[in-house]
């Protein structure tokens, strides 16, 4: 869809420029009754861009989610499709993309009541999949994610217009402080980080394996750390993270035995599908962000034998 609209979010400029207050809501939400989560719960996501769910899946449903990930981690045609990503500098597996259209279990998870209810609620109202992935962060070679706002490369390389979309990660491992899990600023999400330097053509190709462009530079990165701190996220399997798409995130390698092994769908709005008027380079592909089909899923309850 490209209809022209303004660039709210300037961003891969060629100089620094100052931080932009956000101009989005962070809970979309216009009435709290019938709520999936408490108040408590909206308060805080709203506050610190964040929520944790222990428990959310139980451990024979993720024992499920695992073995079908581990399957497909170890399926030679998924290997060698472009919807894999690689380690930088080996040849071990990093990411899946598009789980939610290749593996029906992931498309019924995906649109299960107990995760999709949730980020409708908090989006305010219908929402698609803007992008489904694993990231699999094996013992011993998983390397690190650096600091980034999702919002920042969603906004500037696949044209999402406002800040009204956000993730979902189902962790299928333990997540501990030693195996690189998910490290957040609370409330970093309520200042957008403009990123210098034009993005190259084709950057997925690199950014998905080692970010370097819509990286934050280094001042940014420590007030932003003085002021929110870095909270590690951590949790059993069946643990779900919500996050807002604008909170400023990474993980580090992961030099432990245990595998950080994290399932991620992306919920968007319907009403803030990607618009082509807001990119400057060729589009991403369509197993990375969805260009098409942004039709409501249809949410409903799942059990997951
Ligand atoms: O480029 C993206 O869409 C991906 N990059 C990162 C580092 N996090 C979000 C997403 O998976
Ligand atoms: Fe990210």
């Amino acid at each position: 869809m490209s209809v022209s609209v303004p660039d709210l979010y300037p961003t891969r400029i060629p100089r620094h420029s100052r931080w932009q207050e956000r101009l989005d809501p962070v809970v979309h939400a216009t009435d709290s009754s019938g709520a999936p989560i408490s108040k408590e719960g909206v308060e805080g996501f709203d506050r610190d861009g964040y929520l944790v769910f222990p428990g959310m899946y139980d451990l024979r449903e993720v024992q499920l989610f695992l073995k079908e990930a581990q399957r497909i981690r170890e399926d030679p045609r998924i290997a060698a499709s472009e919807k894999t990503v690689l380690e930088p500098q080996s040849r071990v597996v990093r990411s899946v993309f598009d789980i939610h259209r290749d593996n029906p279990l992931f498309a019924s998870l995906s649109e299960d009541l107990r995760i999709a209810g949730i980020a409708r609620f908090l989006l305010g109202g219908d929402v698609y999949l803007h992008q489904s992935r694993l990231n699999f962060k094996p013992g011993f070679n998983g390397k690190e994610f650096y600091w980034h706002s999702d919002f920042e490369t969603w906004h500037a390389e696949d044209g999402m217009p406002r800040m009204r979309a956000l993730s979902c990660s189902v962790l299928l491992t333990e997540n501990t402080v030693a195996n690189g899990p998910l490290m957040v600023m609370p409330g970093s999400h309520r200042q957008f980080i403009p990123c210098v330097g034009e993005t190259p053509e084709n950057h997925y190709r690199e950014s998905l394996r080692k970010q370097e462009y819509g990286v934050p530079d280094h001042e940014s990165l420590e007030t932003l750390a003085n002021r929110h701190g870095i909270v590690p996220v951590t949790g059993p399997p069946g643990t779900v993270i919500f996050f807002d798409c604008n909170l400023m995130h990474g993980s580090n390698s992961n030099i432990t035995p245990l595998p950080r092994t994290n399932l991620f769908f992306v919920f968007n709005q319907v009403d803030n599908a990607v618009n082509d008027g807001l990119r400057k380079q060729s589009p991403r592909p369509d197993f990375i962000a969805e260009r098409k089909e942004f039709r409501p899923l249809s949410v409903r309850s799942h059990v997951f034998a």
